[in-house]
């Protein structure tokens, strides 16, 4: 077991800060009272913000061409849960971990559960996994899982996300979460229609096993691993197939399965208009699903998703309770740096977003004032509110900057003594 970040050394370092950070946090309130907006306000909001982490975002990822381990790799659902606590005790907005199955399957998930409870953890949404065959596994996910042509294939990959609502139910989650492969790699290769058919005729068999209270999130994606056809390859056929399922499903989107310049913000806008927005998966990328950091390219494509998520909080837009959580690959960073940074980075969209001034931008879209309309979200987007940031982590017990203590805490290092390298490179996302 690593130990913790100790509560003295965040202490130690926040002293560093405060008084550069009360400086910097009253002269943004100043500058917000001249726009009528009270900083205590939006910090409060900001210490309500949570983003969960996935628990393979918690070790180092990969490619198809190779992945290369970093120190103190965490090797169990165990080891990520050491780090995700890391993660919320410095950046005090990432209280829910994702885990994935059979990667983070336990025997014990009771014994999960009161471990997690002792780190003040909680589970966020069950991401089942039919991309891959398991070892021996009866019939292969080769050519599909829940749309496969062969029904026995289908069986086990209805039966698979069934048990995934088991160990959540132990775990006291209330979403799964489904993104499936599965697709085609020619034209003609597969039949459109049957296969949708195919796949709908699945997810109802697993829609009639959640409970009441529970959610289904569909995630789509455009390619890979079918690099022609995918089940689920846009957020039509997502809507499609939630509504198809009933009220209880709903769709996800993971920022990096669209093609470049896809205006996502109106896409999130159409899936809040009708009640289907279940949730994201928040990342970064430049070509593919290239699962970079968190607002790490386009922050402002970030900031207008947030515009329009605030946007339906402030009309109180009925049936809107989106999740948030974070699915990124890090190759080459310390995996807990950028998911502190990311967590924050998201945050931060958020938080800008309270600040767009809701009734001028309305005057101003009544008017057709195009200027100032995209001045009234830059205005917002533009101002600096780090010191509300650091201020929220701060009032929550958390670090003023979660970088500098946690590489001042050694934690790393320490992991590396206490897990010895698994040696294991291969290639692949984990
Ligand atoms: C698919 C995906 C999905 C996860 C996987 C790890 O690309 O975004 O959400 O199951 O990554
Ligand atoms: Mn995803």
């Amino acid at each position: 077991m690593t130990q913790r970040i100790d509560k003295a050394l965040i202490a130690d370092e926040n002293q560093k800060e405060m008084a550069a950070l009360q400086e910097d946090y009253d002269a943004l309130g100043c500058k917000l009272a001249r726009q009528d907006i009270d900083i205590e306000k939006i910090t409060a909001k900001a210490q309500e913000f949570q983003i969960a982490v996935p628990s393979w975002g918690t070790g180092t990822g990969g490619t198809r061409f190779a992945r290369f381990p970093g120190e103190g790799e965490p090797r169990n659902i165990w080891e990520k849960l050491e780090d995700s606590a890391v993660i919320n005790d410095l950046s005090q907005c990432t209280e829910r971990v994702s885990p994935h199955f059979p990667w983070d399957k336990v025997s014990d998930f009771s014994e999960l559960k009161q471990t997690s409870d002792s780190m003040n953890l909680k589970w966020d949404s069950i991401n089942s996994n039919t991309f891959q065959d398991q070892l021996g596994q009866e019939h292969s996910f080769k050519y599909g899982s829940l749309s496969n042509t062969n029904p026995a294939a289908r069986d086990l990959a209805i039966q698979h996300n069934l048990d995934c609502i088991e160990w959540g139910k132990e775990l006291g989650s209330k979403t799964l979460t489904v993104w499936v492969g599965d697709g085609s790699n020619h034209p003609g290769q597969q039949h459109f229609q049957s296969a949708f058919e195919r796949y709908l005729e699945s997810m109802k068999t697993i829609y009639a096993g959640l409970p009441s209270d529970w959610e289904m999130h569909i995630e789509h994606k455009m390619f890979e691993p079918a690099f022609y056809s995918t089940i689920i390859q846009d957020w039509g056929s997502n809507i499609l197939a939630a509504m198809e399922l009933g009220d209880q499903a709903k769709s996800l989107v993971d920022l990096g399965h669209h093609a470049p310049n896809v205006n996502i913000e109106m896409i999130v806008s159409r899936l809040i208009q009708f009640k289907k927005l279940g949730g994201f998966h928040f990342n970064d990328s430049k070509y593919g699903d290239d699962d970079l950091d968190s607002g790490s390219l386009h922050p402002y494509q970030q900031f207008l998703i947030f515009n329009e998520l605030v946007d339906a909080q402030y009309r109180n837009q009925e049936g809107f309770n989106p999740n948030y959580m974070l699915d990124q690959s890090h190759n080459v960073t310390d995996p807990i740096e950028s998911l502190m940074n990311s967590a924050a980075s998201v945050q931060r969209s958020y938080v800008a977003a309270l600040l767009v001034n809701r009734p001028q931008l309305t005057e101003y879209q009544t008017n057709n004032d195009a200027l100032m309309c995209s001045n009234t979200l830059k205005n917002a987007f533009n101002t600096d509110i780090s010191p509300i940031l650091a201020m929220a982590r701060f009032r929550k017990g958390g670090a003023i900057d979660p970088i500098a203590t946690y590489r001042k805490s050694g934690y790393r290092t320490q992991a590396g003594v206490e897990r010895p390298n698994s040696g294991g490179n291969g290639s692949g996302i984990v």
